[in-house]
């Protein structure tokens, strides 16, 4: 299960005077105590959701629809919301609020293009449950607008990096050892792209001594590899982002095998 990046994202930009619960359907049950819900929605949860927003609205809670899908479709998703937030989410609040509070709601609020400055960490710490890993977005936006792809119109055409610091920054709160990238492109297109994504893969003064012998063999068999994506790579192999996926490796064979020994106890217990 994925911690949901979204309302942990928005959260961060919420003025501090307003007490926020967040709440992942997937694992808790709903709450019927609240002044102003806020939900994201994808397509593959809309059904549902607009249901949720039913339930709420018979309480007279009032619901805010944002994310994928009210973006693309805010037409429609405005027959179930009473408002749909376009775009992406950070800078509308202190606005919607403000609006909220003089009960004055728009249908719609736009903000379609957050650039990432001096960005603020997730509200991470407002999750209750423990996911088995972290994520973290790096960058949005991509140039290619395949056509089955909804990235290039929701993100726009151009990639648009969080600084290196502010990565920096947000992967010093993570405690998790498995950390989930969610862009979806990581590495990109384009001088640019390809220099910010050797530097995001610098090595992080950690020390990989006991890693040493794969690392050696891998770095022997890349002399044959193209020159730039041999570049890459190599970083990649000195950074943080290594060890972490290291250590998802190591964690996902452990697991599997407490999950096997659980398994075949169970059989056991059951066999006559
Ligand atoms: C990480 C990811 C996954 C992960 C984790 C999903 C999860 N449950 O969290 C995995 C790999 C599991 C996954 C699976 C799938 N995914 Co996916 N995934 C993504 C990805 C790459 C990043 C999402 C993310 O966390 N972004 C970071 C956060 C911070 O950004 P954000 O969600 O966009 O939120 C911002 C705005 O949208 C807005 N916002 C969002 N919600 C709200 C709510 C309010 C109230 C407001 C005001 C604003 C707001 O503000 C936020 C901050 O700027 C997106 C692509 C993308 N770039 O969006 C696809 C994407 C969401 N996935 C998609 C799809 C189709 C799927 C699958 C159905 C694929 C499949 N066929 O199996 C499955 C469904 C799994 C499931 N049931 O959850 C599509 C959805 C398209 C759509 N129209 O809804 C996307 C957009 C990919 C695409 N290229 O089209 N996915
Ligand atoms: S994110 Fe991937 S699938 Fe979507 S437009 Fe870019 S290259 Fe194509």
């Amino acid at each position: 299960m994925f911690p949901p990046l979204s309302l942990t994202t928005l959260a961060a930009y919420i003025p501090d005077r307003y007490k926020i619960k967040i709440i992942d359907n997937n694992l808790e049950k709903l709450s019927k105590e609240a002044d102003l819900v806020a939900m994201s929605v994808n397509t593959y949860t809309a059904k549902q959701a607009y249901d949720i927003s039913l339930e709420y609205a018979k309480n007279d809670i009032p619901v805010i629809l944002g994310g994928n899908h009210p973006t693309i479709v805010p037409d429609g998703a405005i027959n179930h919301a009473n408002s749909v937030v376009i775009g992406d989410g950070q800078l509308i609040w202190k606005n919607l609020l403000s609006d909220f509070e003089s009960g004055n709601l728009n249908k719609f609020y736009r903000f379609s293009q957050f650039k990432f400055e001096n960005t603020k960490p997730p509200r991470r710490d407002l999750l209750k449950n423990t996911y088995f890993l972290e994520s973290i977005e790096t960058l949005r936006g991509c140039p290619f607008n395949c056509d089955f792809c909804s990235v290039t119109r929701f993100h726009g055409g151009k990639y648009r990096f969080k600084p290196l610091s502010d990565i920096e920054r947000e992967l010093e709160t993570i405690k998790k050892h498995s950390i989930f990238i969610v862009d979806d492109n990581l590495i990109g297109f384009g001088k640019e792209a390809e220099e910010r994504a050797i530097e995001l893969f610098k090595p992080k003064n950690i020390s990989i001594d006991d890693l040493a012998e794969v690392y050696n063999d891998l770095i022997t068999s890349l002399n044959n590899i193209d020159s730039s994506f041999r570049k890459f790579f190599k970083s990649f192999l000195n950074s943080h982002f290594f060890k972490v996926s290291i250590f998802t490796i190591a964690e996902s064979i452990i697991a599997g095998r407490i999950f096997e020994r659980v398994i075949r106890d169970a059989i056991q217990k059951n066999s006559y």
